[in-house]
């Protein structure tokens, strides 16, 4: 079964291709040679997601089960530890604010928002993380406390789309929107759904996202709304 999954496999690269084949031992052993040799954390990271994409679609296909998708996780997860004092060597940045991230209500994932923090962290933000699974009404007492300039929702699954949309709105019907700019995270949202759960931005991509993230604090009266 493994051969046969491997022989399908058009990845490219050979590290996308061992977390595709949930390789953790050739993957890390991959991610150690690359960064003695200094490549960049962000293109290893890069090379991790493609392969945990197809993870997902051999799991979509029925190639894969619930296990593949956990393992996938730890390998990224793994990875991210590996890379992260590199990143904090590439990034550091003077204070920038706080921002609170969380992943929606009915969502369990947060590999994708654990990369996200630490890049945050990297230019500077105080990160607030609320953590998974998270009610609205915790994000609204943790904008109440901390007073953020911004709040990320993180979301992966499309059934916790409304979710995101009760969370905005609950902000919203707090009084708490004001000078705080809403962004949505993760892997299926885009343009539509930003404008279906009335957020002021969004990002599929964690670099992307801290960038938006930089501009929102630096230059917020240059910047369109509802930017991916
Ligand atoms: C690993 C994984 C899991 C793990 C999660 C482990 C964990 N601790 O996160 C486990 C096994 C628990 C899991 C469970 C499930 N999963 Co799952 N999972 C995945 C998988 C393979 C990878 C997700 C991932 O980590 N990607 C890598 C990260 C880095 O990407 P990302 O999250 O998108 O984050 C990036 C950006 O979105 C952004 N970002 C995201 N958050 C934030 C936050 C901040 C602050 C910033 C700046 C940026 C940012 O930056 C990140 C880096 O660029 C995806 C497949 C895929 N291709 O995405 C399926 C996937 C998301 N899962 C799916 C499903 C269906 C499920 C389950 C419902 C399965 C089931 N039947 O039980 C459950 C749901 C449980 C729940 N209630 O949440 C579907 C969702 C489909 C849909 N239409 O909604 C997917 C797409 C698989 C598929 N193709 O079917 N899953």
């Amino acid at each position: 079964m493994k051969e046969e999954i491997m022989s399908q496999s058009h990845l490219q690269d050979e590290l996308s291709r061992y977390v595709a084949d949930l390789d953790e031992k050739a993957a890390l052993t991959v991610v150690q040679q690359r960064m003695k040799a200094e490549y960049d954390p962000f293109r290893i990271i890069e090379s991790c997601k493609q392969g945990v994409h197809e993870v997902g679609i051999r799991y979509e296909e029925g190639r894969y089960f619930i296990a593949g998708l956990i393992m996938a996780g730890l390998i990224l997860r793994t990875v991210i530890e590996h890379v992260q004092p590199a990143l904090e060597n590439q990034t550091r940045r003077p204070q920038k604010g706080s921002i609170v991230v969380g992943t929606v209500a009915g969502d369990i994932h947060d590999i994708g928002k654990e990369l996200g923090k630490v890049l945050l962290s990297c230019e500077g933000f105080q990160v607030i993380d609320l953590g998974v699974d998270v009610p609205a009404q915790k994000f609204v007492e943790s904008i109440r406390d901390h007073v953020p300039r911004i709040v990320v929702l993180s979301c992966l699954l499309t059934t916790a789309f409304d979710n995101m949309k009760h969370t905005v709105n609950a902000i919203q019907e707090q009084g708490l929107r004001s000078g705080l700019s809403i962004m949505i995270a993760g892997s299926m949202v885009n343009e539509d759904v930003c404008h279906y759960v009335e957020a002021d931005y969004w990002t599929n991509d964690a670099i992307n996202g801290v960038q938006w993230c930089k501009r929102i604090v630096e230059k917020p009266s240059v910047l369109p709304a509802r930017n991916g």
